[in-house]
C-alpha cells in the first residue's frame, strides 16, 4: 500500500469518526442534515425535494426503529425551531392514505410519529412536515398538509430515493 493511499484511508477514517458532513450539513446522531431554516429558504414539497438534490441529498426519512428520530427531533427542540414547519420526505402522492417515505418505506398511519388525530386523510394533503401544536409544545410530530405550501424543509445526506 502507498503512502497517500495509507493517507486516504486514514482521513476517510477519521472523517467518518467525526461523523463529518458537507458543507452546509450538520452532524444529527449518525445522519447529515440540512435545515434550510437556517439560509431562510422555504419552498413547496417537490422544490424542496429539487433543492436538496442539488445537495446529493433528498427530503429527511425519519425511522421508528433507529435512535436517528429522536437525534433529529431533540435536535430541533435544542434549536427552538418546534414552531417552524419543515417538509420531510413523506406522501401519500401516489395512492391517497397510502403514506410512503421517499425511500420506498411504508409510513404506518398509526406511527407514534404522526400527531394525534393525522394524517387528516385529505386528498389535498399529501406532503408530511414537522411541527408541533400549541397543546403539546414543544413536541413535535408530523403533519400532513398541502404539498404546494411553501415551508422550510429538512435535507437528508445519503438518503437514497426510490419513489
Ligand atoms: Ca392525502
Amino acid at each position: 500500500m502507498n503512502h497517500t493511499l495509507q493517507l486516504f484511508l486514514l482521513l476517510s477514517a477519521l472523517a467518518a469518526a467525526q461523523g463529518s458532513c458537507p458543507n452546509g450539513f450538520v452532524a444529527v446522531g449518525n445522519q447529515c442534515y440540512l435545515f434550510s431554516v437556517e439560509i431562510g429558504d422555504k419552498s413547496s414539497w417537490d422544490l424542496a425535494r429539487d433543492a436538496c438534490h442539488l445537495w446529493d441529498a433528498d427530503l429527511a426519512v425519519l425511522d421508528m426503529d433507529c435512535n436517528d428520530n429522536h437525534h433529529l427531533i431533540t435536535y430541533i427542540i435544542n434549536k427552538g425551531w418546534t414552531s417552524q414547519l419543515m417538509w420531510v420526505g413523506a406522501s401519500d402522492k401516489a395512492q391517497e392514505g397510502m403514506w410512503m417515505w421517499i425511500d420506498g418505506r411504508p409510513l404506518d398511519m398509526t406511527s407514534n410519529l404522526w400527531r394525534a388525530g393525522e394524517p387528516t386523510l385529505g386528498s389535498s394533503y399529501d406532503c408530511a412536515h414537522l411541527g408541533y401544536y400549541n397543546y403539546d409544545y414543544p413536541r413535535i410530530h408530523l403533519y400532513d398538509n398541502s404539498c404546494s405550501k411553501d415551508l422550510y424543509y429538512i435535507c437528508h445526506y445519503g438518503a437514497h430515493a426510490r419513489v
